[in-house]
């Protein structure tokens, strides 16, 4: 049997919390052959980033020549970009219809705080990529970067996500881990909106406190581009991929790595907890 391939263009945490290294642990707990394209490197663990280094971007294209020429890539995830120049070169290669079922996680900071993409290299998400995407899953801090305004309530945020679409993603969800009251009550509640339709769809799942949520937004993007690769409708795959990430909250709830935001599990679901295929 052939498996599906899934492609993350994303930049590498030192860590191992989130970034590259997260994607492809999740591509393979869902079943999914992992390759990669290396948009930044950074020196990092759970307390700091303490370096990033951006290699060119013809690099990058090299990297992405290379898979993409040779293996039958069925889903793509972005990550960490970085830069300008690296967010217009992939929203080139989306342009030309060489990312099927682009799922854009649209990374501005680490949860540590750092800064992760330089300042005003959003403007460049929204003109060059988030026309290109199937799905885009910025989290509310994310989202009041890009709009300019903050995201207080689920009712903000389902008003957002409308607007957000009109820069021509298919599907807008919006991670709200960070809503407290107003509606969230206990729950860790996403905004998914249909682009076409307006449809509201409200992803509930229990908070779980933990200081092990390092990498939780690359594992939920992930999680989605594996399950697409594997042909799930895209609203199977946004419920699907939010169990997964819930799940590993609850698996490495109580995990003691490093001093700060510690990684959270990716390995509590896959094809043997979750029908994937
Ligand atoms: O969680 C966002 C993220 C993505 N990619 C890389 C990261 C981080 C957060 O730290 O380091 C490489």
């Amino acid at each position: 049997m052939t498996p599906r391939v899934a492609l993350t263009i994303a930049g590498s945490d030192s860590g191992g919390g989130a970034g590259i290294q997260t994607d492809l642990v999740t591509f393979a707990a869902l079943g999914v052959h992992g390759t990669s394209a290396l948009t930044a490197l950074t020196a990092q663990n759970t307390q700091t980033v303490a370096a990033v280094h951006v290699p060119p971007v013809d690099f990058l294209r090299a990297q992405l020549d290379a898979v993409l020429d040779d293996l039958p890539v069925a889903a793509v995830k972005t990550g960490m970009l970085a830069t300008e120049p690296v967010i217009r070169a992939v929203g080139n290669y989306a342009a030309a219809g060489r990312l099927p079922n682009l799922v854009v996680d649209p990374v501005l900071v680490s949860s540590t705080g750092a800064r992760l993409l330089d300042a005003g290299a959003e403007e460049a998400y929204v003109e060059a990529l988030f026309p290109h995407a199937l799905v885009i899953t910025p989290n509310t801090r994310e989202v009041a970067a890009l709009l300019g305004r903050p995201v207080d309530s689920i009712d903000d945020a389902a008003v957002a996500a409308v607007e957000l679409g009109k820069s021509g993603p298919a599907w807008v969800v919006i991670k709200g881990g960070h809503l407290r009251g107003a509606g969230a009550g206990d729950d860790a509640v996403d905004v998914v909106v249909e682009t076409a339709t307006h449809d509201v769809t409200i992803l509930r799942s229990p908070r779980i406190e933990t200081r092990n949520d390092h990498g939780t937004g690359c594992t939920f993007a992930a999680a989605t581009a594996a399950l697409l690769a594997h042909g799930t409708p895209v609203l199977d795959a946004l419920r699907r991929a939010k169990e997964f990430v819930h799940a590993g909250l609850v698996a490495s709830a109580d995990w003691q790595l490093g001093a700060g935001h510690g990684p959270g599990s990716k390995l509590a679901a896959g094809p043997h907890r979750t029908t994937v295929l």
